[in-house]
Formats: C-alpha cells, structure tokens, sequence
C-alpha cells in the first residue's frame, strides 16, 4: 500500500493495482479505481476541486441535513445537504489489513483511511447556525473489489442533536440507457420529481428514462443489495449497514444543464446516483451517544 498525503489529498494505492483518492475538503472520494486502472465513480469535468463548493461527483458526504429542512429549526439555517462536505476534513491515519481466505493463497490486502471533523475545523458561520458539540470519523477502506465506507457521529454535547447522514454516491456507468436498478422491488419511495409526497411501491426493476430523484426505503434488510445492472451484467451491488434509505437520482438533461459544474452535459448518460442514507425522519443523538452508518459497493468486472 503507498499513499501520499499532499496536504490537499490522500491516495491509496493497494499491491494489485486498485486505488482510491480523497480530498480532505469534505474528505470527498474523488477517484476509485480498478486494477485495471478503470474509473468506478463519476466526477464531473467541471468539477470544482479548489474547496470553493461542494464537489461534482465521487462520494460528497450529507450531514447533518439532506437537502434543506426550512422547517426543522435545528438545521433551516444550514445550505443544501448541511456542512460536512464543505468542510475541511483532518486525514486521521491509514491502516492495511491481510486477509488470508482459507479459499486462496493470495492474501487479501485492504486499506482503511479515516479522516475527522469537529467544530474546531467550522467556520464560525456555520457554528453559528448549527452549534452543536459533535466529532464525526469517516472510514474509508480499499479492498479489491470493494470499497467501503462508514461515518460515525458522535454526539460530545451536554443536549441531544438531530440529524440526517447520506452518502451521495456518483456511479459511473457505460450508457444509463442501458441500466437497470435491482433490489428495490416493493420499496416503498417519495417521488421528488413530480412532487408527490405520498408514498409510492416500486413494482419492479427501476429503469431511468429521465430526471430520477427518489427516495426508496426498503423493507428488505440493509444486507440485502441493491444492484446496478448494465446490459444484463451486474457492474455494482451496493449493501447497507444501518442505513434504512437509498436515494436513486439522475439529472437527465434539463437538470444538468441548469448545474454549472456538471460536465460534459451528456454526462448524465455515465453516472448515476445510488446514495445510502438515514434521510426519512430524524436520528436524535443523545448526549454521548454514536451513529454509525456504513455503504458496501463491490464491482463485478
Ligand atoms: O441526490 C438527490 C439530490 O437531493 C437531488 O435533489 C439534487 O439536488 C442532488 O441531490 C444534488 O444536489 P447538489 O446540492 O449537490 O447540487
């Protein structure tokens, strides 16, 4: 495993050739890679890299809000999807672990960076308008066909807090036309694009023929996965670990146009977004207490 940290970004590198890279700013996944040296994630061309705004792609991070909440007092102040990935992110360290499976002799070799926020790294804006006392530590860890990553938020105040998580995960896929979302049959989910608050039941695999931006909670288990399938192979299974949503969103043309750093426009025919979250209701954290939740994505070459 090597890795370089130059003080805007770290990258991991494992022994077969996979590597992931992350920018402290909003410790936003920018770059995951294959053995073969194949990009897994999308990232927008115009994407804006210099902490200016929040990044265009690879993995932002959702907290405390998803979306706005005007009418939830302690985060209507806050902008879209809240501050965490706006938010200057300490890398914390790397850990490598082997794995040896009885199955094989080549020892599966995994990475973990983790990386922090606390109030300390806020601007005094966003103190201001979310006051909380928290610390929160993302994991993100390299296997090879598998990439995995997990926040924890941690509640170090002397009153309880609510909020939101969601890990807004940008696929990269070959022709969207070509994709099929399984795993979400008989989910109940909000329709964001027609406005419909009532619940709705997806019947079966999900295609995507235009603007996309649902929010699916299934009744299934977390473990169970949710799979992209492009031209009738699996490319991606994505499982949860105590993330109850799956937020499925593609711009499609309109919407891309209208987003200044979405680039190429056509771009919204290779990406899509598969995003586990805690986004329905509330999590209330009492003092001293955690919330971890956690996203599996494993490629199928
Ligand atoms: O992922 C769903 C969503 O909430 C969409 O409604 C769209 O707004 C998208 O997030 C991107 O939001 P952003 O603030 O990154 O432009």
């Amino acid at each position: 495993v090597s890795f370089s940290d130059d003080n805007s970004r770290v990258t991991a590198v494992l022994p077969t050739g996979e590597s992931i890279e992350v920018l402290l700013y909003g410790a936003t996944v920018i770059s995951w890679k294959d053995k073969d040296g194949t990009e897994k994630l999308w990232l927008s061309e115009a994407a804006k890299l210099d902490g200016t705004k929040a990044v265009r792609g690879g993995i932002p991070l959702v907290f405390p809000v998803f979306g706005t909440a005007s009418d939830h007092a302690q985060t209507s102040k806050l902008p879209q999807h809240g501050f965490a990935r706006t938010s200057r992110w300490e890398f914390l360290g790397k850990s490598t672990s082997e794995s040896t499976p009885a199955s094989s002799t080549a020892a599966d070799l995994s990475v973990k960076l983790d990386f922090g926020l606390s109030p300390a790294a806020l601007d005094s804006d966003t103190k201001s308008k979310w006051p909380y006392v928290f610390n929160m530590i993302y994991s993100v860890t390299l296997s090879r066909d598998s990439l995995t990553t997990s926040l924890v938020v941690n509640n170090d105040d002397d009153k309880p807090f609510e909020c939101q998580l969601l890990l807004h995960t940008y696929l990269r896929v070959q022709d969207i036309s070509k994709v099929e979302i399984k795993g979400l049959s008989s989910a109940t989910y909000i329709d964001k694009v027609n406005g419909s608050s009532s619940q709705q039941t997806q019947s079966s695999a999900l295609t995507i023929s235009g603007e996309t931006d649902r929010v699916y909670t299934p009744a299934t288990p977390p473990t169970d996965p949710v799979s992209v399938v492009e031209g009738g192979k699996t490319t991606f299974t994505v499982v949860r670990d105590n993330l109850s949503d799956v937020v499925v969103w593609n711009p499609w043309t309109e919407k891309a146009n209208g987003l200044a750093d979405f680039a190429p426009k056509e771009g919204y025919k290779n990406m899509l977004c598969i995003e586990p979250g805690s986004v329905v209701g509330w999590q209330t954290l009492e003092p001293g207490e955690a919330f971890e939740g956690a996203q599996t994505i494993t490629i199928s070459n």
